[in-house]
């Protein structure tokens, strides 16, 4: 009904009706009435104070339908902060025609929208959500590129990113009799340290075991990993740890909070970084200090960090002390039933290899994979199947990035096979003690989908070109 009356307006204004143009007020919606347009078919969505019907637009979308079906009865403008591609004049001439009216008693959405403030992300990382940020690195590019470039590292966050002074904010070091606060400023003045390391989330390959049954948690391929420089100070070289701590534990801005034995803290090499490959660490990654712990599940390299407290008890909160690390018996299909506090949370990780990528070159077939083990132990080998695990040839091993420290860095590989091979393969590494992963999913697999870190099987795919 509004709607005819814009079109009438217009016509009428082309033959004269000056009035009626001048005085024309477009209909103004209210959030509780664009709310109800959220369904295929029916699709409104709210750009500024602005009101669009994008009902017929959808399947143009060029993110795809799905992606604008996020924003439907909503605002747009929290997911084109993520996609900033929306900012330019052209999109604004599609939108045109599509609009329908005002918003009534428009507010901005930055207070109510945490996630507003969140970094502008490399759109070539493989997103599994947007708030809080959840995503893979593009794995096809570690081949090339050892070292992860810090925009195409993996992002896994629990909360928006926080958006933190620099020039305000401290690090408090506390706990029997130390009591300090840091700026960035002062961790700069002791000694410097560079560390090539590492990260991988508990949750890496946890897709693999939801084929044997449902986990809980992000369904993560082989990216929930990659590996950067840290330059920062050495925990140990900055704390004197009294022989009553037992445990280090870590806090940050976005209430996160993690722990780790005094052991690794005093000899794991841990570091108080405030660069990733040689600039300040971005956003995503922790800006301005991140706890970095060598061969450490994820989540104990703690981001924005901002208290460091030593104690003689584990770190309170769901990441340390209930089930989200825990790897719990492959029996329990109700984590309700047992008693958590039982089972220790994830630590070190185990030994882990994947193939990244297979291509098609010159008549073969050309695997490329990682290999990688929490305890900074040399990978010895990595081990190529073509017959399903029968007979095993090895790879060729880069371990340059390791060449200067214990190895806290993957180990990439390569291997090649004729064309006329099957064109599936699987992989396995072992370390300088002959640890290796093991074979079978289902005998790894639990209940939140944790270590996955059995012989990882792929098969070459032809991809078409559009
Ligand atoms: N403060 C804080 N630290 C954090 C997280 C977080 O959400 N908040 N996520 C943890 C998890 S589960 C992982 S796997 C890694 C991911 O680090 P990245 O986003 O730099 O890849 O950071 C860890 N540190
Ligand atoms: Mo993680």
């Amino acid at each position: 009904m509004m709607f005819r009356t814009v079109k009438l307006g217009v016509t009428i204004s082309s033959i004269g009706g000056y009035v009626l143009y001048k005085y024309y007020q477009p209909p103004k919606f209210t959030y509780e009435e664009v709310k109800k347009h959220n369904k295929e078919g029916d699709v409104w969505v709210i750009h500024k104070d602005n009101v669009y019907d994008v009902s017929k637009f959808i399947e143009n979308h060029p993110g795809g339908k799905d992606k604008i079906m996020l924003a439907a009865g909503k605002s747009v403008d929290p997911y084109w902060n993520l996609y900033q591609q929306h900012n330019k004049a052209q999109v604004q001439d599609i939108l045109k025609p599509m609009k329908i009216g005002k918003i009534l008693n428009y507010t901005p959405k930055t207070e109510g929208d945490l996630y507003m403030k969140d970094p502008i992300r490399n759109p070539n990382l493989k997103f599994h959500s947007y708030k809080p940020c959840n995503a893979e690195t593009p794995v096809d590019l570690i081949g090339d590129n050892p070292i992860t470039p810090s925009d195409l590292w993996y992002i896994r966050n629990h909360h928006p990113v926080p958006d933190i002074n620099k020039d305000k904010f401290t690090l408090s070091i506390s706990g029997y009799g130390i009591n300090k606060n840091l700026t960035v400023e002062d961790l700069k003045k002791f000694k410097e340290t560079s560390l090539i390391t590492t990260i991988q989330c508990g949750g890496n390959r946890r897709d693999g075991y939801n084929k044997v049954d449902k986990t809980s948690g992000t369904p993560w391929n082989v990216g929930a990993i990659s590996t950067a420089k840290w330059t920062g100070v050495l925990l140990s070289d900055i704390v004197k740890f009294n022989k009553n701590v037992k445990h280090v534990q870590f806090e940050s801005t976005d209430t996160l909070k993690a722990s780790i034995p005094v052991d690794k803290a005093m000899k794991g090499e841990v570091l108080i970084a405030y660069k990733m490959n040689n600039e300040e660490i971005p956003r995503d990654h922790g800006f301005p200090l991140r706890a970095i712990v060598p061969g450490y599940v994820g989540v104990r390299n703690v981001k924005w960090l901002n208290k460091v407290i030593l104690s003689d008890k584990e770190a309170d909160g769901p990441w340390q002390r209930s089930i989200s690390y825990k790897v719990l018996p492959k029996e329990v299909k109700d984590a309700g039933k047992i008693d958590s506090s039982k089972i220790p949370t994830m630590q070190e990780m185990p030994i882990q290899s994947v193939i990244t990528n297979i291509d098609k070159e010159d008549g073969k077939y050309i695997l490329n994979g990682y290999a990688w083990t929490g305890s900074g132990d040399e990978i010895s080998k990595v081990e190529i199947s073509n017959d399903n695990g029968k007979t095993w040839v090895l790879s060729e091993l880069n371990k340059d990035l390791n060449k200067n420290q214990k190895h806290w860095a993957w180990t990439i590989w390569k291997s090649k096979y004729n064309i006329s091979n099957n064109p599936c393969f699987i992989c396995r590494a072992f370390d300088i003690n002959n640890k290796s992963q093991p074979s079978v999913v289902a005998d790894k697999w639990n209940l939140r989908g944790l270590n996955n870190n059995t012989w990882h099987k792929k098969c070459y795919e032809e991809c078409y070109e559009e």
